[in-house]
Protein backbone atom coordinates (compact mmCIF):
# COMPACT_ATOMS: atom_id res chain seq x y z
CA UNK A 1 0.00 0.00 0.00
CA UNK A 2 1.64 3.29 -0.71
CA UNK A 3 2.46 5.99 2.03
CA UNK A 4 0.31 8.37 3.26
CA UNK A 5 1.57 11.36 3.07
CA UNK A 6 -0.44 14.08 4.24
CA UNK A 7 -4.50 13.64 6.23
CA UNK A 8 -6.74 16.35 6.74
CA UNK A 9 -8.45 16.45 10.23
CA UNK A 10 -10.92 18.61 11.65
CA UNK A 11 -11.41 19.05 15.57
CA UNK A 12 -14.56 18.97 17.01
CA UNK A 13 -16.88 21.92 17.69
CA UNK A 14 -18.45 23.10 20.74
CA UNK A 15 -21.87 22.03 18.98
CA UNK A 16 -20.40 17.99 18.49
CA UNK A 17 -23.08 16.80 21.19
CA UNK A 18 -25.87 18.10 18.33
CA UNK A 19 -24.78 15.61 15.52
CA UNK A 20 -26.57 12.64 14.43
CA UNK A 21 -26.54 9.70 17.08
CA UNK A 22 -27.99 6.42 17.42
CA UNK A 23 -25.68 4.85 19.48
CA UNK A 24 -27.51 5.50 23.06
CA UNK A 25 -24.23 5.78 24.74
CA UNK A 26 -25.07 9.04 26.45
CA UNK A 27 -23.91 13.06 25.65
CA UNK A 28 -20.18 12.97 24.84
CA UNK A 29 -17.75 15.07 26.77
CA UNK A 30 -16.49 17.59 24.58
CA UNK A 31 -13.13 18.10 26.59
CA UNK A 32 -12.45 14.47 26.47
CA UNK A 33 -13.68 14.88 22.57
CA UNK A 34 -11.41 17.32 21.92
CA UNK A 35 -7.75 15.22 23.95
CA UNK A 36 -9.20 12.17 22.05
CA UNK A 37 -8.61 14.23 18.58
CA UNK A 38 -5.92 15.80 19.85
CA UNK A 39 -4.13 12.22 20.21
CA UNK A 40 -5.18 10.91 16.97
CA UNK A 41 -3.72 13.78 15.34
CA UNK A 42 -0.46 12.95 17.27
CA UNK A 43 -0.58 9.56 16.85
CA UNK A 44 -0.62 10.18 12.54
CA UNK A 45 1.92 12.53 12.83
CA UNK A 46 3.85 9.98 14.77
CA UNK A 47 3.86 7.48 11.79
CA UNK A 48 5.10 10.17 9.33
CA UNK A 49 1.79 12.22 8.06
CA UNK A 50 1.83 15.99 7.45
CA UNK A 51 -1.71 16.69 9.48
CA UNK A 52 -3.65 19.25 8.26
CA UNK A 53 -5.99 21.08 10.77
CA UNK A 54 -8.98 22.54 9.64
CA UNK A 55 -10.76 25.36 12.11
CA UNK A 56 -13.46 23.70 14.19
CA UNK A 57 -17.28 24.12 12.23
CA UNK A 58 -19.67 25.10 14.78
CA UNK A 59 -22.82 24.96 12.81
CA UNK A 60 -22.34 21.67 11.33
CA UNK A 61 -22.03 19.41 14.43
CA UNK A 62 -20.93 16.21 12.48
CA UNK A 63 -18.09 18.20 10.40
CA UNK A 64 -15.18 16.69 12.47
CA UNK A 65 -16.24 13.19 10.40
CA UNK A 66 -14.10 14.68 7.75
CA UNK A 67 -13.86 11.23 5.53
CA UNK A 68 -17.57 11.20 5.11
CA UNK A 69 -17.35 14.73 2.75
CA UNK A 70 -14.80 13.33 0.34
CA UNK A 71 -12.74 9.89 -1.42
CA UNK A 72 -9.21 10.64 -2.49
CA UNK A 73 -7.05 8.58 -4.40
CA UNK A 74 -4.16 9.06 -6.69
CA UNK A 75 -3.92 12.93 -5.65
CA UNK A 76 -7.53 13.00 -7.23
CA UNK A 77 -10.20 13.26 -5.64
CA UNK A 78 -14.64 13.35 -5.84
CA UNK A 79 -16.52 15.47 -3.34
CA UNK A 80 -19.39 13.63 -1.83
CA UNK A 81 -22.87 14.52 -1.32
CA UNK A 82 -23.69 12.96 2.21
CA UNK A 83 -26.61 11.71 2.89
CA UNK A 84 -28.04 13.33 5.39
CA UNK A 85 -29.06 16.89 4.67
CA UNK A 86 -27.47 18.59 7.95
CA UNK A 87 -24.03 17.48 6.20
CA UNK A 88 -24.17 18.58 2.81
CA UNK A 89 -23.12 21.81 3.88
CA UNK A 90 -19.78 20.16 5.13
CA UNK A 91 -18.77 19.51 1.62
CA UNK A 92 -17.99 23.28 0.53
CA UNK A 93 -16.32 23.94 2.58
CA UNK A 94 -14.00 20.77 2.41
CA UNK A 95 -14.06 21.91 -1.57
CA UNK A 96 -12.11 25.04 -0.51
CA UNK A 97 -9.39 22.96 1.10
CA UNK A 98 -8.75 20.23 -1.32
CA UNK A 99 -8.84 22.16 -4.63
CA UNK A 100 -4.99 23.38 -4.09
CA UNK A 101 -4.20 20.52 -2.85
CA UNK A 102 -5.79 17.64 -5.84
CA UNK A 103 -4.72 17.48 -9.37
CA UNK A 104 -8.67 16.81 -10.26
CA UNK A 105 -11.64 17.31 -7.73
CA UNK A 106 -14.97 15.92 -9.21
CA UNK A 107 -17.91 15.74 -7.23
CA UNK A 108 -21.23 13.01 -6.94
CA UNK A 109 -24.36 14.67 -8.35
CA UNK A 110 -28.04 14.92 -7.58
CA UNK A 111 -29.54 12.17 -7.00
CA UNK A 112 -26.72 10.60 -6.09
CA UNK A 113 -25.92 10.77 -2.41
CA UNK A 114 -22.04 9.30 -0.74
CA UNK A 115 -21.11 8.88 2.05
CA UNK A 116 -17.35 8.18 2.22
CA UNK A 117 -17.23 6.05 5.42
CA UNK A 118 -19.08 4.04 2.45
CA UNK A 119 -15.99 3.65 0.43
CA UNK A 120 -12.93 0.75 1.46
CA UNK A 121 -9.82 1.25 -1.36
CA UNK A 122 -8.44 -2.29 -0.88
CA UNK A 123 -5.44 -2.48 -2.99
CA UNK A 124 -6.64 -2.49 -6.69
CA UNK A 125 -10.35 -2.98 -5.67
CA UNK A 126 -12.75 -1.34 -3.62
CA UNK A 127 -15.56 -1.92 -2.00
CA UNK A 128 -18.73 0.73 -2.25
CA UNK A 129 -21.54 0.03 0.55
CA UNK A 130 -25.18 0.94 -0.41
CA UNK A 131 -26.43 2.11 3.04
CA UNK A 132 -28.74 4.59 4.50
CA UNK A 133 -26.42 7.51 3.70
CA UNK A 134 -25.32 6.17 0.20
CA UNK A 135 -27.73 5.63 -2.69
CA UNK A 136 -26.91 3.33 -5.78
CA UNK A 137 -27.11 5.98 -7.81
CA UNK A 138 -24.20 8.00 -5.64
CA UNK A 139 -21.83 4.79 -5.30
CA UNK A 140 -22.22 3.79 -9.03
CA UNK A 141 -20.65 7.36 -9.83
CA UNK A 142 -17.63 6.63 -7.32
CA UNK A 143 -17.34 3.18 -8.97
CA UNK A 144 -17.31 4.87 -12.25
CA UNK A 145 -14.71 7.39 -11.09
CA UNK A 146 -12.44 4.88 -9.36
CA UNK A 147 -12.87 3.13 -12.48
CA UNK A 148 -10.93 5.73 -14.31
CA UNK A 149 -7.87 5.29 -12.11
CA UNK A 150 -7.89 1.39 -12.41
CA UNK A 151 -9.68 0.79 -9.13
CA UNK A 152 -12.16 -2.14 -9.92
CA UNK A 153 -15.52 -1.54 -7.17
CA UNK A 154 -17.55 -4.25 -5.22
CA UNK A 155 -21.51 -2.76 -4.55
CA UNK A 156 -22.30 -4.04 -1.18
CA UNK A 157 -25.99 -3.63 0.11
CA UNK A 158 -25.56 -2.98 3.72
CA UNK A 159 -28.97 -1.63 4.61
CA UNK A 160 -30.28 -5.36 6.51
CA UNK A 161 -27.02 -5.58 8.29
CA UNK A 162 -27.87 -4.40 11.57
CA UNK A 163 -25.44 -1.61 13.59
CA UNK A 164 -23.59 -0.71 10.63
CA UNK A 165 -23.88 3.34 9.56
CA UNK A 166 -21.30 2.68 7.44
CA UNK A 167 -20.07 0.28 5.01
CA UNK A 168 -16.50 1.17 7.14
CA UNK A 169 -18.23 0.84 10.22
CA UNK A 170 -17.92 -3.07 9.55
CA UNK A 171 -14.88 -3.65 7.78
CA UNK A 172 -11.35 -2.56 7.36
CA UNK A 173 -7.92 -2.92 4.81
CA UNK A 174 -5.20 -4.39 6.66
CA UNK A 175 -2.78 -4.51 3.99
CA UNK A 176 -1.76 -7.36 1.51
CA UNK A 177 -4.96 -9.57 1.15
CA UNK A 178 -5.89 -8.77 4.90
CA UNK A 179 -8.97 -7.61 5.51
CA UNK A 180 -10.90 -7.23 8.97
CA UNK A 181 -14.62 -7.57 9.01
CA UNK A 182 -17.81 -8.28 11.08
CA UNK A 183 -19.55 -11.60 9.86
CA UNK A 184 -21.94 -10.41 7.30
CA UNK A 185 -19.53 -8.71 5.24
CA UNK A 186 -17.23 -11.30 5.66
CA UNK A 187 -18.39 -13.70 3.29
CA UNK A 188 -18.63 -10.98 0.76
CA UNK A 189 -14.82 -10.20 1.19
CA UNK A 190 -13.45 -13.90 0.99
CA UNK A 191 -15.54 -14.21 -2.15
CA UNK A 192 -13.48 -11.60 -3.79
CA UNK A 193 -9.83 -13.32 -2.21
CA UNK A 194 -9.88 -11.82 0.73
CA UNK A 195 -8.32 -13.40 3.75
CA UNK A 196 -10.92 -12.17 6.72
CA UNK A 197 -9.75 -11.15 10.09
CA UNK A 198 -13.14 -11.84 11.50
CA UNK A 199 -14.65 -9.54 14.55
CA UNK A 200 -16.75 -11.02 16.87
CA UNK A 201 -20.15 -9.19 17.31
CA UNK A 202 -19.16 -7.73 21.04
CA UNK A 203 -15.73 -6.19 19.14
CA UNK A 204 -18.21 -4.65 16.09
CA UNK A 205 -16.90 -0.97 16.38
CA UNK A 206 -13.23 -2.32 16.67
CA UNK A 207 -14.17 -3.12 12.51
CA UNK A 208 -13.09 0.46 11.85
CA UNK A 209 -9.65 0.49 11.52
CA UNK A 210 -7.15 2.29 9.29
CA UNK A 211 -3.56 1.24 8.21
CA UNK A 212 -1.29 4.07 8.58
CA UNK A 213 2.59 3.56 6.70
CA UNK A 214 2.67 -0.06 8.17
CA UNK A 215 0.44 0.86 11.85
CA UNK A 216 -2.79 -0.66 11.92
CA UNK A 217 -4.28 2.40 14.43
CA UNK A 218 -7.33 0.87 16.23
CA UNK A 219 -10.13 1.81 19.10
CA UNK A 220 -8.63 0.80 22.43
CA UNK A 221 -10.43 -1.82 24.53
CA UNK A 222 -11.25 -4.52 21.91
CA UNK A 223 -8.83 -7.09 23.16
CA UNK A 224 -9.80 -10.07 20.64
CA UNK A 225 -9.38 -7.75 17.38
CA UNK A 226 -6.23 -6.21 18.77
CA UNK A 227 -4.86 -9.88 19.46
CA UNK A 228 -5.57 -10.54 16.13
CA UNK A 229 -4.17 -8.06 14.62
CA UNK A 230 -1.15 -8.18 15.88
CA UNK A 231 -0.94 -11.73 15.19
CA UNK A 232 -0.44 -10.61 11.81
CA UNK A 233 2.74 -9.25 12.82
CA UNK A 234 1.59 -5.50 12.52
CA UNK A 235 2.37 -3.02 14.86
CA UNK A 236 -0.88 -1.64 16.60
CA UNK A 237 -1.80 2.14 17.41
CA UNK A 238 -4.59 1.62 20.03
CA UNK A 239 -6.66 4.80 20.45
CA UNK A 240 -9.35 5.92 23.22
CA UNK A 241 -12.43 6.55 20.76
CA UNK A 242 -15.37 6.54 23.26
CA UNK A 243 -16.89 10.40 22.33
CA UNK A 244 -16.75 9.94 18.96
CA UNK A 245 -18.11 6.43 19.55
CA UNK A 246 -20.86 8.31 21.04
CA UNK A 247 -21.80 10.12 17.92
CA UNK A 248 -21.49 6.78 15.69
CA UNK A 249 -18.07 7.73 14.42
CA UNK A 250 -14.92 5.65 14.21
CA UNK A 251 -11.24 6.10 13.40
CA UNK A 252 -11.40 6.73 9.49
CA UNK A 253 -14.01 8.87 10.02
CA UNK A 254 -11.62 11.24 11.43
CA UNK A 255 -9.05 11.94 8.41
CA UNK A 256 -9.24 12.24 5.11
CA UNK A 257 -5.76 10.60 3.98
CA UNK A 258 -3.62 11.41 1.00
CA UNK A 259 -1.52 8.62 -0.07
CA UNK A 260 0.56 11.04 -2.44
CA UNK A 261 2.82 13.94 -1.81
CA UNK A 262 -0.58 17.10 -2.53
C1 LIG B 1 -23.21 10.83 11.23
O1 LIG B 1 -24.20 10.21 11.64
O2 LIG B 1 -23.11 11.21 10.07
C2 LIG B 1 -22.11 11.12 12.21
N1 LIG B 1 -22.65 11.32 13.51
C3 LIG B 1 -21.10 9.99 12.24
C4 LIG B 1 -20.37 9.81 10.94
C5 LIG B 1 -19.35 8.75 10.99
N2 LIG B 1 -18.64 8.67 9.78
C6 LIG B 1 -18.10 7.57 9.30
O3 LIG B 1 -18.27 6.49 9.87
N3 LIG B 1 -17.43 7.64 8.16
Amino acid sequence: MPPIHTAIVRPPAATFHQGITTAGLGTPDFAVALAQHAAYARALEAAGVRVIRLEPDPDHPDSTFVEDTAVITRAQGILTRPGALTRRGEVESMRLHLDPLLSGLSAVEEPGTLDGGDVLEAGERAFIGISERTNEGGARQVASWLAIHGIASILVDIRDTPGLLHLKSGISFLGGRHVLAVEPLAGRARAEGFDVVPVPRAETYAANTILVNGTVFLAAGFPFVEEAVRALGLDVVSLEMSEFQKMDGGLSCLSLRFESRP
